[in-house]
């Protein structure tokens, strides 16, 4: 094996382990506030490893509102656990911030507030926005010569709102090719599987015929993530799409198994339970 070699498989280890502290601390976050969304939050984690350690992501955490920074939604936005554990990661904020989540007055709200906490850049959890917010964000820095690129986690089940399908027309349109979006396809949303609530596929197509550049990747290989991550920056003329095909509740067997842990904390028993198998 050859220096490279080893050099980027210890980085690729590096970041599987930011993962695995990660769906910990979203473990540990929702099961004290009681509340919130940890298997939303928990098949988003490695989209996010990937953007922010993965060196996609231009980013100042001393200086969050940096004017080239490129920015980063989370469209979804009731998996701000994930966001919220992340921004700590990446040394936005302490990690104490976590532990007071959906507490009263906390800055670390149910869902992010853009303003409350440095390196959120948008107010979302309505959903179907972010994709039009992101879009804002490429125009304004086209009127004002940055060319800093935008990346909107969308989740499956938000892309049934029809805004999303505005802004889809809109950034080809503005051939808006500093944005990016992800969309989170765990085939479930809220209330059941996506193919039941209302189905996306062919949902390639649909994106394509929009007029966008469309790639698939399993939401979960974070090498795999990076490289689309990365490889979307050079596309010209058109915005781009990446279909990140994730499991719902990842890392935690039981979590994986049953959608109705949608917006459900894990109770103390499953939380060992979790913790176990998020250690192994
Ligand atoms: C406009 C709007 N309608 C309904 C909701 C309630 N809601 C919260 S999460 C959710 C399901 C989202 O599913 P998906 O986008 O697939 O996200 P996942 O949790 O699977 O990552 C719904 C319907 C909302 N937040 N906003
Ligand atoms: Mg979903």
């Amino acid at each position: 094996m050859n220096q490279t070699t080893t050099q980027t498989q210890t980085d690729l280890q590096t970041l599987k382990e930011r993962a695995r502290n990660l769906r910990l601390d979203i473990l540990d976050m929702t099961t004290k506030a009681g509340s919130g969304h940890p298997s939303s939050s928990w098949s988003c984690v490695e989209i996010l490893t990937a953007l922010y350690f993965g060196d996609i992501l231009r980013y100042r955490a001393d200086d969050p509102w940096w004017p080239e920074r490129d920015r980063f939604i989370m469209s979804k936005g009731h998996a701000a656990p994930a966001l919220y554990a992340v921004l700590a990661s990446a040394g936005y904020f302490t990690r104490d911030m976590l532990w007071r989540l959906r507490q009263i007055n906390s800055p670390v709200q149910g869902h992010p507030i853009q303003g409350m906490l440095p390196g959120i850049e948008a107010t979302t959890g309505s959903l179907g926005q972010g994709l039009s917010l992101g879009l804002g964000h490429v125009l304004g820095g086209r009127l004002r010569s940055l060319d800093y690129h935008v990346y909107v986690l969308l989740g499956d089940g938000e892309c049934e709102a029809g805004q999303i399908w505005e802004s889809a027309m809109a950034g080809a349109h503005f051939k808006a090719d500093n944005l990016h979006a992800i969309v989170d396809y765990n085939k479930f949303q809220e209330t059941g599987p996506i193919s039941r609530e209302m189905a996306l596929e062919p949902f390639v197509e649909k994106w394509r015929s929009f007029g966008w550049d469309v790639r698939e990747v399993d939401g979960h290989d974070i090498q795999a993530l990076v490289e689309a991550l990365k490889s979307v920056r050079a596309v010209k003329a058109q915005p781009s799409i990446i279909i990140a095909h994730t499991v719902k509740g990842k890392g935690v067997s039981f979590v994986e198994a049953d959608f109705t842990f949608h917006g459900r904390a894990l109770n103390p028993e499953q939380a060992a339970r979790a913790r176990e198998e998020l250690l192994q």
